[in-house]
């Protein structure tokens, strides 16, 4: 049962129980936030995929709808994968992938596109002619999924992600209707470094510049990137409307953790551009699975430019609502290691500001689910000499172990951490979101301290505020 697990998280979208993976058709529709999930309602692992279904008004407080989609026809025999929502004129409309496996073991797919529609938001019915694009093209495979769909004067536009001899793409089409879909061209391909396969396309326009996310597979290491199985990278450049052509100059990972895949987003009735994606990976150790279920998102996450003209991801505030019971203090000087007294938790939201003007520290940082007998611990720090923040997790517990790390340019001697601890999660905001890394951590639930860090010298003035933070599926 997933309550009696120690590994429940209190504040992500979780399954009820079994597996979840991908973020889909996220919506803010008729006055709730909608958030569909691929979900396997028999097993553990991944398989005959489901979209689950949660509503919320207000971002954090999760309403647990009936499975919206089931795979009950040839085209989607096999699962009804991952896609979007969008309201077409009241009537809330999912655009997914219809999956059949040709052969499973070779990874031989047929996929297509297909829609399905509701108008109260919770029952949703097939379209009778589905799939809305029974083929791929001559540039594609069958390999041929996730389509993110959104409007465009008065047009709808849909990317699809495909692969073809080792080549990840983006596809594009276009539509009067939903229905009747004409195939626009590749918008973007992969190069040979970037991956074989580019799942989960998103396209957005963000002050002036369009913004695609994609999850590549297939990326090697290069440096401190790309360490995951299958990674998560954003790219900044200009769509042209009248080539179906994309363009960027950047390409970045947006999460620079463990756990952080197939990333989608959507604009809110605020003009806010809200991201969630799937906290897991695929291969990766998942102890909650012994107590029937895997899988969780991330909080949900505002994407925007700061002021450096960087891209940033940061906790929307709506999660403030969770927090209860304030912690503050402010610790002077912080030599080596200390126990923050008084604080502790596996259900957590901490701010600890450092200023690192005049010291000559190496690292400093915050231990959080430190055990007492010193045996687990997960170590977030800036690392001075090479201007680095590192994730450790090699004492984090029964997960798999491993150190990420990911350079920040200090613009000012500042550094803050804000961090969200939540059972079997830890994700990092640095700097207002300059630099974030997520991961799922298992320690055990006594393992419950907090202790700041200072290496090599003194490090003064350290703030710390915290806070428990509700548990929304009690
Ligand atoms: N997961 C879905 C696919 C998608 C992949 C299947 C990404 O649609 O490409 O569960 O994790």
């Amino acid at each position: 049962k997933v309550e009696n697990s120690p590994y429940k998280m209190a504040y992500h979208i979780i399954p009820p129980a079994s597996w979840m993976n991908d973020p889909n058709g996220l919506i803010y529709w008729n006055g709730y936030y909608h958030v569909f999930y691929q979900f396997h309602p028999f097993d553990v692992k991944t398989g005959w995929m489901h979209w689950g279904h949660v509503r919320s008004k207000d971002l954090v407080h999760w309403e647990r709808l009936p499975i919206a989609l089931t795979p009950s026809n040839e085209y989607d025999r096999d699962g009804c994968f991952s896609g979007s929502a969008v309201d077409d004129n009241g009537i809330l409309t999912l655009v997914y992938t219809g999956n059949i496996f040709i052969d499973r073991e070779k990874d031989d797919v047929d996929e297509c596109q297909c829609i399905a529609t509701s108008a109260d938001g919770i029952h949703f019915e097939k379209f009778i002619n589905n799939p809305v694009i029974e083929e791929h093209p001559e540039e594609g495979s069958g390999h041929f999924r996730d389509p993110k769909v959104w409007k465009y004067n008065d047009e709808w536009y849909m990317v699809v992600g495909t692969r073809k001899d080792q080549i990840g793409k983006v596809l594009l089409y276009k539509s009067k209707d939903l229905r009747q879909w004409d195939y626009i061209g590749v918008m973007v391909e992969s190069d040979k470094e970037k991956g074989y396969m580019w799942e989960c396309p998103d396209l957005f326009e963000l002050n002036g510049k369009h913004i695609l996310i994609t999850s590549p597979q297939g990326m090697e290491p290069e440096g401190d990137r790309y360490h995951n199985l299958y990674q998560t990278v954003y790219m900044i450049g200009d769509f042209d409307y009248t080539t179906g052509k994309y363009s960027y100059h950047t390409f970045e990972e947006l999460d620079k953790g463990f756990d952080f895949y197939a990333a989608q987003t959507f604009e809110d009735d605020k003009g806010r551009r809200i991201l969630f994606a799937w906290m897991d990976i695929w291969e990766s150790k998942m102890p909650s699975q012994n107590h029937g279920w895997a899988g969780s998102l991330t909080i949900p996450r505002e994407v925007s430019f700061n002021e450096r003209g960087q891209l940033v991801t940061k906790p929307v505030e709506e999660l403030q609502l969770l927090r209860k019971n304030e912690y503050e203090t402010e610790l002077a000087a912080v030599q080596g290691e200390i126990l923050v007294d008084g604080l502790e938790g596996d259900v957590l939201e901490i701010i600890a500001e450092f200023d690192l003007s005049n010291i000559q520290a190496s690292e400093v940082g915050l231990k959080v689910r430190c055990s007492e007998d010193n045996n687990e611990e997960t170590v977030i720090s800036y690392d001075v000499k090479t201007s680095k923040i590192i994730f450790n997790r090699d004492r984090s517990g029964e997960g798999d172990g491993g150190v990420r790390k990911a350079k920040l340019d200090l613009d000012s001697h500042k550094l803050k951490f804000h961090v969200y601890i939540d059972r079997s999660s830890m994700e990092l905001f640095v700097n207002e979101g300059e630099v974030v890394m997520s991961g799922r951590v298992y320690p055990k639930s006594t393992s419950r301290l907090v202790k700041v860090f200072s290496e090599g010298d003194v490090v003064s003035n350290v703030s710390i505020q915290a806070w428990e933070l509700e548990d929304v599926w009690k």
